[in-house]
């Protein structure tokens, strides 16, 4: 079997992660692969441990990502990644690594910067506002925004199964989940 890295990219409190997660709990219940979850806030309490959020340290902590997605891919299972990652340049690095030994999707989770602060559920957007985390996605850092993703995905109003499904019907049209 062919591997594949499912990447999903966004804005903090976009849904990246909760879709990711329910993603790879199908995957896990309803197909044949295997998968490896490898989310933003998990990859950093342990595998990125100690990195800032300067443009520096954050492609670092995406080419840790993609290292680990690489190896996945190259076993033949699935990795699904759902950090920010906010900068283009390491993301396309990232689809060239796993593209030499596997498949690569990128989901932008495009939800509006207006709906992901409305929600602000780790309280970070009022925070970034009132200049106490510099440097913050969004706010007072920049979010390049993909043109080279497969799926596009605003999670505004919908719930999270819709929007898994949307994914999982991806993977299903192009023989991954066989
Ligand atoms: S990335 O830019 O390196 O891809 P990553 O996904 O690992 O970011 O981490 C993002 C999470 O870290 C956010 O969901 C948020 O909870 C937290 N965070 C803390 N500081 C920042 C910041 N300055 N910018 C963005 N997210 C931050």
């Amino acid at each position: 079997v062919r591997g594949v890295t499912v990447f999903f990219t966004g804005l903090s409190g976009s849904g990246k992660s909760t879709v990711a997660k329910a993603l790879a709990e199908r995957i896990d219940e309803d197909s044949t692969r295997t998968v490896t979850l490898l989310d933003g806030d998990e990859v950093r309490r342990l595998l990125s441990a100690g990195l800032t959020f300067s443009r520096e340290d954050r492609d670092l902590n995406i080419r840790r990502i993609g290292y680990v997605a690489a190896e996945v891919t190259r076993h033949g299972g699935v990795a699904v990644c759902a950090p920010i990652a906010p900068f283009d340049a390491v993301r396309r690095e990232v689809r060239g690594r796993v593209g030499a030994v596997g498949d690569f999707i990128l989901v932008h989770v495009a939800t509006p910067l207006e709906e992901c602060e409305r929600r602000d559920r780790k309280g970070l957007y009022a925070k970034a506002r009132r200049g106490e985390i510099p440097d913050f996605t969004g706010i007072s850092s920049p979010y390049e925004t993909p043109d080279d993703a497969e799926i596009r995905l605003d999670t505004t109003g919908r719930e999270v199964d819709e929007c898994v499904d949307e994914v999982w019907a991806h993977l299903e049209r192009h023989g991954y989940l066989g």
